[in-house]
């Protein structure tokens, strides 16, 4: 799917950009309908298992430090990956999910990668239901400006039932008036159970509602990326959440990488 887009940029002369989406319009159909698409071996067995390693280095290094988001035993979430392994860079221009979001977001996007890890041999290690972007009011005021994001959830681990499956709730994106009370782990009627082998990948909405299945006392590590698409002019603080980095690799790649790699990290004038 071929997409020209003319940018009313007064000030940058109007320019033209092509995204050229190389996925089925039936897939595409398929993810803004039911706010998923899952692509399997979007990542190969050596790729997944070596952005693995890095994943379980960071995740080992940040156990226990202050501003880390993990519970001994259970679970560690790891932000501001881009800063902190080179080879995470790959992934800027992952496709066909780069072109894929730009199809759909528009075509200037920025990218943030983030982490999740589930240790092994416990029971019961569970997300309970929850959607990225839970910012949309009732009513809807006329310039609302509605939350669409997309978010490439990687499995670096094999996701068995001992792991627990994802979770979700189709079409559940645009509807708004969804709601499940906090920490909500039951089983919904129209629930959609996914599993995965490293490389695997589904693309989420932003506003899609999901949870993950509880894990059983034969869990093994269960790993994923999180890589989230953000239109630029939609800003990358994230606050003080994680780790903070002290000298972070993407100012030194901005300063080598081009206007692409530039974007794709967050730079944006107005
Ligand atoms: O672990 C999963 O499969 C999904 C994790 C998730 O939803 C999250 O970290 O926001
Ligand atoms: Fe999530």
């Amino acid at each position: 799917m071929r997409t020209e887009f003319l940018i009313n940029d007064q000030s940058a002369g109007y320019p033209t950009r092509v995204v050229t989406a190389r996925v089925g319009t039936d897939d595409i159909d398929h993810l803004v309908r039911e706010g998923y698409l899952v692509r399997r071996e979007l990542l190969s067995p050596g790729v997944a298992g070596s952005l693995r390693a890095r994943v379980h280095e960071i995740a080992q290094a940040e156990e226990g430090v202050p501003g880390a988001e993990w519970v001994a035993g259970d679970s560690i979430y790891l932000r501001r990956l881009l800063d902190k392994h080179a080879e995470f860079h790959r992934l800027l221009r992952l496709e066909p999910v780069l072109s894929l979001a730009r199809t759909l977001l528009g075509p200037q996007v920025w990218i943030d990668l983030e982490a999740r890890m589930h240790y092994p041999g416990t029971a019961g290690i569970s997300v309970p239901w929850h959607n990225h972007l839970p910012v949309v009011p009732d009513p809807r005021p006329v310039f609302f400006c509605y939350p669409h994001q997309l978010h490439c959830l990687i499995y670096l681990d094999r996701v068995s039932a001992d792991e627990g499956a994802l979770m979700l709730l189709p079409g559940s994106h645009l509807r708004p008036g969804v709601q499940f009370p906090l920490g909500d782990r039951s089983a919904h009627a129209d629930q959609v159970e996914l599993f995965f082998e490293p490389g695997d990948a589904v693309v989420i909405h932003g506003s899609l509602w999901h949870r993950t299945a509880p894990s059983t006392a034969e869990a093994k590590r269960r790993t994923l990326l999180l890589l989230g698409y953000v239109p630029s002019w939609i800003r990358n603080e994230i606050g003080e959440h994680g780790v903070p980095v002290e000298n972070p690799l993407t100012v030194a790649l901005a300063l080598t990488g081009d206007a692409e790699v530039r974007e794709l990290l967050g730079e944006f004038h107005w």
